[in-house]
């Protein structure tokens, strides 16, 4: 079953009406909460969100769990099964944006446009619990953040929790001239500007153009980011993990900006007649080790 196949099963199942009397902190008074929709407003504000553009999702904390359930809906979506079972993820819950929501409309109406999906027991299968108000779904890139997620969750022994995917504009245009090649990427990323290396001592994985939304890239994007935080998605943005919202998108900001410095770098340089002056090799180790970054070094001459 397709991906909006399966949403609409969602919406012609409906979810039931929130409870109606229920004490504690709403939903959107939690701390998670408001540094989610923090983060989707301070996207849109840098203007990587135009129109729906980019999603975010955040594996929620057995205390997150906790403090919200009295809200969610007495009777949840039906289940909607997942390409194939991820059994690490068994019982997690996310937070969500919906699909086709605007980024800038996040922090005016959270309810409508973010929401809680619950994985069942077996890994194989997520319904709506909280949110999505007026029949919405979670976001067409839920594949990839569901994916990602237990591939993040395992390798980083379940520190990283946050997601992030925007459509930064220097990050596209670069894709327009280097080979998407997680070497090329981070070299040049890592040269142009000396924070970018501490931001992602492991570097950016980087994939050609593919359809998004679906599970193909969403594998892709898994295995690319075994090993590292950041993936770059060939003229279309980029994907972040971390374990807070401010490293999520500290990543993105870190990378968009030295992705800014290279183009403008590599265009005066050729407007000038010049080579371009880059941080060397040798430059970047010593900030590894000064730093004691643990840095893959095998993007390193
Ligand atoms: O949410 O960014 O990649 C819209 C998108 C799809
Ligand atoms: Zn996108």
């Amino acid at each position: 079953m397709g991906f909006f196949d399966s949403a609409q099963e969602v919406l012609d199942k409906g979810v039931s009406a929130a409870k109606g009397a229920v004490s504690g902190v709403a939903v959107e008074q939690q701390a998670f909460v408001k540094q989610f929709v923090r983060m989707c407003e301070d996207g849109w504000q840098q203007g990587w969100h135009e129109r729906n553009g980019g999603n975010a999702s955040y594996r929620m904390s057995p205390e997150d769990v906790q403090s919200c359930k009295g809200f969610f809906y007495d009777t949840p979506s039906s289940w909607v099964p997942l390409a194939s079972p991820l059994i690490n993820l068994a019982g997690e819950k996310f937070l969500v944006t919906a699909a086709g929501s605007f980024m800038r409309n996040v922090p005016l109406d959270p309810v409508s446009n973010i929401g809680i999906v619950e994985v069942d027991d077996q890994g194989a299968a997520w319904r709506i619990v909280w949110g999505f108000k007026g029949g919405g779904v979670p976001t067409s890139e839920l594949p990839s953040h569901l994916m990602v997620h237990a591939v993040r969750k395992d390798v980083t022994i379940g520190a990283d929790r946050v997601l992030y995917h925007a459509h930064p504009d220097n990050v596209v245009a670069m894709t327009g001239v280097l080979p998407a090649d997680a070497r090329a990427f981070t070299r040049a990323l890592w040269k142009a500007m000396t924070e970018c290396i501490i931001a992602v001592p492991k570097g950016v994985a980087a994939l050609p153009w593919m359809v998004p939304g679906g599970t193909d890239i969403a594998r892709a994007t898994a295995d690319a980011m075994i090993g590292r935080s950041a993936c770059v998605w060939a003229q279309h943005g980029m994907f972040a993990s971390a374990p807070t919202f401010d490293e999520a998108f500290g990543i993105v900001h870190a990378v968009e900006k030295a992705a800014g410095v290279w183009l403008k770098a590599q265009a005066a340089a050729r407007t000038l007649g010049v080579e371009p002056i880059e941080i060397p090799d040798e430059g970047l180790r010593a900030i590894a080790t000064t730093y004691n970054l643990p840095i893959d070094d095998s993007m390193l001459d």
